[in-house]
């Protein structure tokens, strides 16, 4: 208030040219911050407890998404719980990830079957042990989540990128784990599916158990989606995956390197498809990202429901749901994306 005066004794014109200064600084600072290294910006901020819930090993998608997360230490990852089986195979794969990134004090829990513990990025997780992991790898993941979320001080955000079946297994055991964290996930399709069509479909994460997201979104706790509407835009191209295929940093090998291992394993690819030209759609990376950054997002609060068929469909019975349903800024959007991948380590 002690600068009204001042501000009294100004020109209209004067005050417009302060004002655009003003405007100019703003933007300079917020360019200036986002140029800083994720390591300055987590001083800035106090660490938000992650958990971080997902089918890796599947599509490659949530390899990117947890390097992506782990590039950023505002994001404190207590947990990583695998999900749809086959856990020996995806629990070494983020075993090894962790390890490479230098966590291996995150402990890592499966869910289902344990399998054989082979899948579609077997050639880069090589013969790496889960046995000998420092954090350790359990197969009750369900129990394992409650507990990281009942034990914590701070509300958890879970960050789903799969099907929920273990998470609402978890919620339907213990409800009042709703009390003390949020849900934020890569689900379904409002307006948009896959690759920009111009209506919704059925989303494979919903898809595969639509009554465990209906489960999720009746818990008493807040619900944030990227639906294919923003995530299944997220394709990197161009200048952008230059700069990931050039890097030298083992963030970016490992993304490049495991996508080249999965590619051959994912018979709905193109045959053709040149991953030194362009990244498959990284739908998981949007959501780990908006467990910090909204800005480059439309969110409208929706009430949503979730259908038998797999459908999120907007419904006046539904319950709000803060819904990424567009984008503001996709190109500034894959740039941070590209600037936490190849961040060389100082
Ligand atoms: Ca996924």
């Amino acid at each position: 208030m002690a600068c009204l005066p001042f501000l009294f004794a100004l020109s209209f014109a004067e005050m417009e040219a302060l004002m655009t200064l003003t405007r100019r600084n703003l933007i300079a600072m917020t360019l200036a911050a986002a140029a800083l290294p994720a390591g300055a910006m987590a001083k800035a901020r106090t660490p938000i407890p992650v958990i971080l819930y997902t089918d890796i090993g599947g599509d490659v998608d949530d390899t990117w998404a947890l390097l992506t997360l782990l590039r950023h230490p505002q994001l404190d990852l207590k947990l990583v719980v695998t999900e749809t089986g086959n856990a020996l195979y995806r629990c070494r794969l983020t075993a090894k990830l962790l390890a490479l990134a230098g966590r291996d004090d995150v402990p890592v829990a499966g869910t289902g079957d344990k399998g054989d513990g082979t899948g579609p990025q077997s050639a880069w997780v090589g013969d790496f042990s889960a046995d000998t992991y420092r954090g350790g790898v359990s197969f009750d993941g369900v129990t394992a989540m409650i507990d990281a979320v009942h034990s914590s001080p701070e509300p958890v955000t879970i960050i789903a990128l799969g099907p929920v079946t273990a998470l609402a297994d978890a919620l339907r055991r213990t409800p009042a784990m709703a009390k003390n964290a949020r849900f934020l996930g890569m689900e379904g399709s409002v307006r948009i599916g896959y690759g920009g069509a111009p209506k919704p479909e059925v989303e494979y994460n919903v898809k595969t158990d639509p009554a465990a997201l209906a489960t999720v979104f009746a818990a008493g706790w807040t619900c944030t989606i990227t639906p294919l509407d923003t995530c299944g835009l997220m394709v990197l191209d161009g200048a952008d995956m230059q700069a990931i295929v050039a890097s030298s940093d083992p963030f970016a090998r490992a993304c490049i390197a495991n996508s080249q291992a999965w590619l051959p394993n994912a018979p709905w690819m193109p045959k053709d498809f040149d991953l030194t030209k362009k990244s498959s759609t990284l739908f998981d990376v949007v959501a780990v990202m908006m467990a910090l950054d909204e800005s480059d997002l439309v969110m409208e609060t929706l009430r949503l429901s979730v259908r038998p068929d797999g459908m999120t469909v907007i419904d006046p019975a539904g319950r709000k749901v803060r819904v990424a349903t567009a984008w503001k800024n996709l190109p500034r959007f894959k740039s941070k994306v590209v600037a936490a991948l190849t961040a060389k380590p100082a």
